[in-house]
């Protein structure tokens, strides 16, 4: 484990027990703050938490290999842990929308035993979480609002972008006319990249000092397509990863979803073979998804994959190179890319 890593896992047992002490002075029933931690445990833990350690990393590239003190590296820390419990919130909500089974390994909160539609409630208060961290830890810095705010739009661009994917899926009306790959985008930047990408490097820019908005734009050109390209993957493995090692077993075709995987297939497609991705989409029958799976095959979707793969690599590669806010660093964004270029999970 590498010091960034630890310095990031210390926080947790810290925040947790935060919340928990903030419990049990309200004297809510013991009970209640053992579901409370139980969910906390079973939906922030577990997940490969780049996006909580891409704030103090950000933070180390934006000062310049100026030492951060103590206290800078536990904010920074703490807001990454913000956008994990950010992101529990929105996976356990997502997982019960999607009919998912598992996540990260595990059975999705809301299909464990005894929890049922409580886990709707106990998404929200994992979203609640954020906003008494912050009070707790920013209250005094002159950026208090800016973050706020920030993590508010966000989840306001992140629940639109989800509007999107689920009313393009509609489960009782199969129509692959209604997808298309401009509407695919928008959904995925909205649904991921900016809570995903955006998010982290604009609150590492807040706690940096950095108050010109033509910087914040710029890092925001970079990482929306950035984010795109992550949930191209996202869709990718969903169909053709290994759910031992993504930990999800992939539900877009059964779901309807308008995925990067039917829109290439479908500007592919012959007569024949739309007319089985028709018949067959969106159908929770395993037989139906062997029969999509098959024509996916025959387009050789997972070559037009790898070929996008390598295009986007150059492309964003190119975006990098112009960056040249001087408050900012290619830096940055190159350590993304890295992060998640070619990514099996
Ligand atoms: C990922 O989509 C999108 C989210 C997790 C955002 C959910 C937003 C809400 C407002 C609930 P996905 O369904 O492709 O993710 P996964 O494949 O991990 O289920
Ligand atoms: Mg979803
Ligand atoms: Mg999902
Ligand atoms: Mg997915």
């Amino acid at each position: 484990m590498t010091d960034a890593v630890k310095e990031f896992n210390d926080v947790f047992p810290i925040l947790a027990e935060e919340l928990l002490a903030h419990l049990r002075s309200l004297r809510i029933p013991e009970n209640a703050i053992q579901w409370f931690e139980r969910s906390m445990r079973h939906n922030v833990l577990g997940g490969k938490m780049n996006r909580g350690l891409t704030v103090a990393e950000t933070l180390r590239i934006l000062k310049r290999g100026e030492p951060l003190s103590e206290e800078e590296i536990f904010k920074a820390n703490l807001l990454g842990w913000c956008i994990e419990w950010l992101q529990a919130f929105f996976l356990v909500s997502d997982d019960i929308m999607d009919n998912s089974k598992t996540r990260r390994g595990q059975p999705c909160w809301y299909r464990v035993e005894g929890v049922g539609n409580v886990a709707i409630n106990d998404a929200f208060i994992l979203e609640s979480a954020i906003y008494f961290f912050l009070k707790k830890h920013f209250k005094k810095d002159a950026y208090y609002v800016e973050l706020i705010e920030l993590f508010h739009e966000t989840t306001y661009q992140t629940e639109l972008g989800q509007l999107l994917d689920l009313i393009t899926a509609p489960e009782d009306d199969v129509d692959l006319s209604k997808f298309s790959i401009e509407k695919h985008s928008f959904i995925v930047i909205y649904k991921t990249a900016y809570y995903s990408f955006y998010l982290p490097v604009a609150l590492a820019m807040h706690m940096a000092g950095v108050k010109d908005e033509a910087a914040f734009k710029q890092a925001e050109a970079i990482l929306l397509p950035l984010g795109e390209y992550f949930q191209v993957q996202d869709d990718y493995l969903d169909c053709y990863g290994n759910p031992a090692t993504i930990g999800k077993i992939g539900t877009d075709i059964e779901d309807n979803k308008c995925s990067w995987l039917i829109n290439q297939a479908l500007a592919k497609a012959t007569p024949e073979q739309r007319k089985l991705l028709d018949e067959n989409y969106g159908r929770r029958e395993e037989a139906n998804v062997l029969v999509v799976k098959e024509v996916f095959k025959q387009i050789d979707v997972e070559g037009l994959f790898k070929a996008y793969e390598e295009e986007s690599y150059n492309r964003l590669n190119a975006l990098i190179a112009k960056v040249d806010h001087p408050l900012l660093s290619q830096d940055v964004f190159t350590s993304f890319m890295k992060r998640i270029y070619k990514r099996t999970k």
